[in-house]
């Protein structure tokens, strides 16, 4: 039975709710058959959102971790395939820390591609009508930090995991939005791509 991590993001800045745990933890109550799910919430923070998560690799030793967060003013579900070595954003995490110009790691690569098929991730979600598109950059923020340090990390203790990131749009009063019931919809219909091809 394939073991997933999916994991949801906390809510920051003036998003009172964020969809991402919302997807999450609904999905985890629920689990598609065939699949073992973890559902984890992270904190909004350059500092502990990765060592949440990498804890949660490490008790929990998943086939796949999927992770997703909100990107408000992008439109559809965007699979993203890159991870920059990059934190730079204006925005404050939750802690109240901002990053501009910061390289995640000195001597880590400038970025790392999703191990999880993208474009077939995409193409499921678009075949049951829901928009969607690949996104060649998860930006520069603490959803970006998160899928850089967990691709390294992946990838420097050669774990047979597989990582992606799916930023999700708006809740709700942003003409971008999209119903939480569609964004489900998306998350569920994702997994069973990956689950047949993995
Ligand atoms: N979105 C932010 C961080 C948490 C979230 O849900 C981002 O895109 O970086």
């Amino acid at each position: 039975m394939m073991k997933l991590l999916l994991t949801g993001f906390e809510p920051f800045g003036k998003h009172k709710v964020n969809p991402s745990w919302e997807v999450a933890h609904r999905i985890a109550a629920q689990p598609p058959k065939g699949i073992e799910v973890l559902a984890k919430r992270l904190p909004v923070s350059y500092t502990s959102a990765w060592p949440v998560l990498k804890a949660a690799i490490r008790d929990y030793q998943p086939d796949v971790v999927l992770m997703m967060g909100v990107a408000p003013k992008r439109t559809g579900i965007n699979f993203e395939r890159v991870a920059l070595n990059l934190d730079d954003s204006a925005s404050a995490d939750n802690d109240n820390t901002v990053r501009t110009d910061s390289i995640i790691r000195n001597n880590g690569a400038m970025a790392y591609i999703s191990t999880l098929p993208v474009k077939a991730m995409r193409d499921a979600t678009l075949a049951i009508g829901i928009e969607a598109k690949v996104s060649n950059s998860a930006g520069t923020y603490v959803c970006n930090h998160t899928m850089y340090e967990c691709l390294h990390y992946i990838r420097h203790r050669k774990l047979p995991a597989k990582a992606s990131f799916i930023h999700l749009p708006a809740l709700s009063d942003d003409p971008s939005s999209m119903p939480l019931a569609d964004m489900e919809k998306a998350v569920r219909m994702t997994i069973d791509t990956i689950r047949d091809r993995l």
